[in-house]
């Protein structure tokens, strides 16, 4: 019986990484990319970026290197879901920080950046 009980908690505990936390799983535009003005290496039409589960984006934010805002034209879905692909409007030379903030469904609260920049 005990041994059972012990088998069993083990169990749990293997079963953990299975409901690991929802975190980053990929994004179109790498922390610390770097892309030309010119037409051969040009910042993606669209920032597209992934969760390894459903999240609510709560918050997005672009801003230049001094912090300056650069708005976007996306409409946050309301629903909760796995990727998000947010317009870029046509971005200059210089550096940028893409913030994001989301929420997944167990209630974790999760936030990260994306610099790249322009040359
Ligand atoms: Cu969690």
């Amino acid at each position: 019986m005990k041994k059972a009980l012990a088998i069993s908690i083990m169990l749990m505990f293997a079963g953990m990484p299975a409901k690991a936390h929802v975190m980053i799983k990929s994004s179109n535009i790498e922390h610390g990319g770097i892309y030309d003005a010119a037409p051969k290496n040009p910042v993606p039409e669209n920032l597209e970026f992934a969760f390894n589960g459903d999240v609510g984006l709560v918050d997005i934010r672009l801003e230049t290197s001094t912090g300056e805002s650069i708005e976007l034209e996306y409409v946050k879905p309301k629903e909760f879901q796995t990727v998000f692909v947010i317009p870029l409007p046509s971005l200059g030379s210089g550096s940028y920080v893409f913030y994001w903030r989301a929420i997944a469904k167990d209630g974790h609260a999760m936030s990260g950046k994306i610099e790249f920049s322009v040359r």
